[in-house]
């Protein structure tokens, strides 16, 4: 039934905090207040009831909302997996909007229920399901099979056993991994550490000549911490708790090349999925899947650019809920900015990629006179197919991460959704605003 299709997440036995209005019972606030005409018009609504006793309540609800002249359109209930919850209820009624902020804070007030919730109408059931709150971010764990070394035959670790077993090891880590729990400490072998110096080493030579001074400001950061030193692999929670200092970004564990959908996600809520593993030893300074040299050397510098975590979250905001197709052209544009982009530094080419700054072939390959280099501009660098195995014959330039940032903007807004989203950091939610 449609109570399925409900969140559930609402309010997370939170019944006994102090209540804070939720951003739907703001917008139904806001417009009830605007005229008497306006607190007089009928509403639709959706309300979320959690029941502690049993259905018993639903006779006390009922006559409530009969009091309030509501109607009620659609009533169903399922047992509760919450521990002292007995049943949720969904009730969809329509009443004036006056008399439904009433209705929400006199439910509110009894004790027969662990919680009230209204839930937005404004998500149709045609959008695909995004998560609300980081913890939801537990869902968010799909890969993609391409890379697998079990699988592909290509993989430098295929006929590698004992590479395998340890890629697995780490894997069934980040699957245990549940929000709010510490990340799991690894304890590298030294072949490991050693293919990790061997790429910290090349990227210290290449990086004061090749790199945007946005990475570079933050590598000596990591740098003057004792995170970023060449004997031994970081460890994901460190590196975590630099970001979330930073900006807030924070990190978990992923086991492997996430679909674009739930990696994408995560970047709305700050939180950026981190392999664990380390690519195989026999090709150090390339490899087309991610891991944490990657994740490590790519990544966390310009996560800590309070530029570029905006434009990054921004990515993320605008793949909640989208269809395939626009979560295609978002991740393009991922690719060709936050993977393999160039900019702009007094009239030199830098790169900003992830992608470029842990792969020192592909860096100097970018840098090159052989690829072809384009303008950064959305609705082209959208649509422009890549491929991930080779160096990449097309890059994109962007003259600053806010010009880039602006013209990403002005792109999403061209794009289709019904609804706006905006992430709260104080609650860790990702609000839905209607855009009537
Ligand atoms: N998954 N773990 C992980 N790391 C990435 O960098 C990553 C991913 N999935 C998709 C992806 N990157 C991008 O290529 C875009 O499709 C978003
Ligand atoms: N080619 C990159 C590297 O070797 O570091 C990884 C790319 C991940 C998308
Ligand atoms: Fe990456």
């Amino acid at each position: 039934g449609q109570l399925a299709d409900a969140e559930v997440g609402g309010i997370d036995g939170n019944a006994d905090d102090d209540y804070t209005l939720t951003e739907e019972e703001v917008i139904l606030q806001n417009s009830a207040s605007e005229s008497p005409e306006a607190e007089q018009a009928l509403q639709q609504a959706a309300l979320l009831l959690r029941l502690r006793d049993g259905m018993g309540s639903l006779a006390r609800i009922l006559k409530t909302i009969d009091n309030y002249k509501g109607c009620v359109q659609h009533l169903e209930t399922r047992p509760s997996n919450a521990n002292d919850i007995q049943f949720d209820a969904l009730i969809k009624v329509s009443m004036s909007r006056g008399n439904l902020l009433q209705l929400i804070r006199s439910l509110r007030q009894s004790t027969a229920f662990a919680g009230v919730d209204l839930i937005s109408d404004n998500v149709s059931s045609k959008t695909p399901w995004f998560p609300r709150h980081a913890s939801d971010l537990d869902n968010c764990n799909h890969l993609m099979t391409k890379y697998e070394p079990e699988l592909d035959m290509n993989h430098p670790g295929f006929a590698d056993k004992e590479y395998r077993a340890r890629r697995k090891t780490i894997a069934e880590i980040a699957f245990g991994y549940k929000y709010g729990d510490p990340i799991p400490h690894i304890v590298y072998t030294e072949t490991e550490n050693n293919t990790w110096s061997r790429v910290f080493n090349t990227v210290l030579d290449l990086m004061p000549k090749h790199a945007c001074r946005e990475y570079k400001a933050a590598f000596s950061k990591l740098q003057g911490d004792d995170i970023f030193v060449p004997h031994r692999i970081p460890q994901l929670e460190e590196v975590s708790n630099f970001l979330r200092k930073h900006t807030g970004f924070t990190l978990r564990p992923a086991a492997g090349l996430l679909t674009a959908r739930d990696f994408l996600a995560s970047l709305a809520f700050r939180v950026f999925q981190s392999t664990q593993y380390v690519r195989h030893n026999n090709s150090p300074f390339h490899t087309p899947e991610p891991d944490c040299i990657h994740e490590l050397l790519g990544h966390i510098p310009l996560l800590a650019d309070a530029s570029f975590a905006q434009f990054s979250q921004e990515i993320g905001l605008a793949s909640l809920g989208a269809s395939d197709a626009e979560i295609e052209k978002l991740s393009t544009v991922y690719w060709f900015t936050v993977e393999f982009g160039l900019c702009k530094e007094n009239q030199q080419l830098k790169a900003y990629g992830a992608a470029l700054l842990s792969s020192i072939g592909e860096l100097l390959h970018a840098l090159s006179d052989k690829p072809e280099l384009r303008s950064f501009e959305p609705a082209s660098t959208s649509v422009q197919p890549y491929q991930d195995q080779e160096y990449q014959p097309i890059y994109y330039v962007a003259e600053s991460f806010e010009d880039a940032k602006d013209k990403f903007r002005r792109w999403v807004s061209t794009m289709s959704r019904p609804f706006e989203v905006r992430f709260n950091p104080h609650t860790e939610r990702v609000e839905v605003l209607d855009s009537v």
